[in-house]
C-alpha cells in the first residue's frame, strides 16, 4: 500500500528510535526534563522567539495560542478553511470561548484589504477582536506558501489596530524549504507561532508554540489545563529534537516528489489538475465524476491510499515514508484506475 493519507502517518527511522530510547528525562511538569528543556531552546532560537513550550500536539498549541491571547467572549479572525477553524473540533469556542470571524481567502491566503473590511468600529454591541491567525502552509488551501510580503502587509494591519498575530506553522518548515526564506522571517511578524514535529519531519509526536516568556508563562498554564501537562516527554522529545536536525532540509525531496506525482496524473482522464498549483507536499485534485469518497475507495483497491478532501475533491500528502519509485508505481496505479 502505497498511503498518501497524510504526512503525519509517518514512523520513526531507526536511528531516531536510538535518539529516543537514549533520552535524558525529567519531569517535564517540574520543569526539568533536559530533553524537552533542549527541544525548546532550539525551537526559539530557530523562530527567533525568546521561549517555546512542547506541546503533545499541534490541536493543543493552536489552542493553548487562542486561549492565551484572548478571553471568553473577544473574537479571533481567521480564514475560512483554516485547520484551528475547520478541523480542530470546535476548539475556539469550547476551549476560549471565542467567536471566529471568517476570511474567505484563495488558496487559504487573504489580503490586508480583506483583514481590515473586518475589524469592528468600537463599540459596546460588537465582541471585542484580539488575534489574526494564520496558516503557512495552507492545509486545506493545497500546501500553498503565503507570500512573506502578504505576511508583512497583513501583520501591519493587524497592529495598527491592536490586534495580536497568531502562526499555524504545523508545515512552516515546508514553507521554508520551498522558498529558502528563514522560519524566524516568516516568524517575527507574528506573537505566537506553533510548529509540528509529528508532520514533514517524521517525529511520532508532538508540537510547539514559540513567543515571549511572559506569553508562555500564561500559556503553559492553560496547555496543563487542557491535560497537556507531561512527565517524562523527553522520549518523545527526542524524536523531534532529532527530526528537526535531520529531517528538515529532506522536505525538498517531498516537494519534488509531490511535484512529480501531480506532473504524473494531470493528463488522467477524470482528474483536474494544474501541476503548478503543488507547491509543498500537498497535491489536491479535482476528480470527474465524484464523489471521491468512492474514487479514493478504488484508488485504495489498487493500492493507493489517498483521502477525499470533500466530495469533488482528493488530496494526497507525500512524505519521509514515499520514495521516488513508489511515486512512479502510484503514478501507474492511478492511471489504470483512472482509466478503467
Ligand atoms: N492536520 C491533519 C488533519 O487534522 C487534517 C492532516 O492530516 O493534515 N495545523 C495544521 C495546518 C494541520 O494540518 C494539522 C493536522 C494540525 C494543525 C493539527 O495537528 P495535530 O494533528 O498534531 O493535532
Amino acid at each position: 500500500m502505497i498511503d498518501f493519507r497524510s504526512d503525519t502517518i509517518t514512523r520513526p527511522t531507526p536511528a531516531m528510535r536510538r535518539a529516543m530510547a537514549e533520552a535524558e528525562v525529567g519531569d517535564d511538569v517540574f520543569g526539568d526534563d533536559p530533553t524537552v528543556l533542549a527541544l525548546e531552546r532550539r525551537v526559539a532560537e530557530i523562530l527567533g522567539k525568546e521561549a517555546a513550550v512542547y506541546m503533545p500536539s499541534g490541536t493543543m498549541s493552536n489552542q493553548v495560542a487562542i486561549r492565551t491571547h484572548t478571553e471568553p467572549g473577544d473574537e479571533i479572525i481567521i480564514e475560512a478553511t483554516a485547520h484551528s477553524y475547520f478541523y480542530e473540533t470546535g476548539g475556539p469556542a469550547a476551549l476560549a470561548g471565542v467567536m471566529c470571524h471568517l476570511i474567505p481567502g484563495q488558496r487559504g491566503i487573504f489580503t490586508a484589504a480583506q483583514l481590515q473590511a473586518a475589524f469592528r468600529p468600537h463599540n459596546m454591541h460588537f465582541p471585542p477582536t484580539k488575534l489574526v491567525c494564520i496558516e503557512n502552509t495552507h492545509n486545506r488551501g493545497g500546501g500553498s506558501v503565503w507570500p512573506l510580503a502578504r505576511i508583512a502587509e497583513v501583520a501591519a494591519a493587524a497592529r495598527e489596530a491592536g490586534l495580536a498575530m497568531h502562526l499555524d506553522g504545523a508545515r512552516l518548515w515546508n514553507a521554508s524549504v520551498a522558498t529558502g526564506i528563514p522560519e524566524r522571517e516568516y516568524a517575527r511578524h507574528f506573537n505566537s507561532v506553533s510548529v509540528c514535529f509529528s508532520k514533514g519531519l517524521g517525529a511520532p509526536i508532538g508540537s510547539a508554540l514559540a513567543g515571549t516568556a511572559a506569553f508562555l508563562d500564561r500559556g503553559r498554564r492553560f496547555r496543563k489545563m487542557f491535560g497537556g501537562g507531561m512527565r517524562q516527554a523527553g522520549i518523545v522529545a527526542a524524536g523531534a529534537l532529532y527530526a528537526l536536525e535531520h529531517h528538515r532540509e529532506r522536505l525538498a525531496e517531498d516537494h519534488a516528489n509531490a511535484r512529480r506525482l501531480a506532473e504524473g496524473i494531470a493528463g488522467l482522464p477524470g482528474i483536474a489538475l494544474d501541476p503548478a498549483t503543488v507547491e509543498t507536499n500537498i497535491i489536491i485534485f479535482r476528480v470527474t465524476p465524484a464523489p471521491a469518497p468512492s474514487v479514493c475507495a478504488r484508488l485504495k483497491e489498487a493500492g493507493v491510499w489517498m483521502l477525499a478532501r470533500d466530495d469533488e475533491n482528493v488530496r494526497a500528502v507525500t512524505h519521509l515514508d514515499v520514495n521516488r519509485a513508489q511515486i512512479d508505481e502510484a503514478i501507474a496505479i492511478v492511471g489504470r484506475v483512472m482509466s478503467g
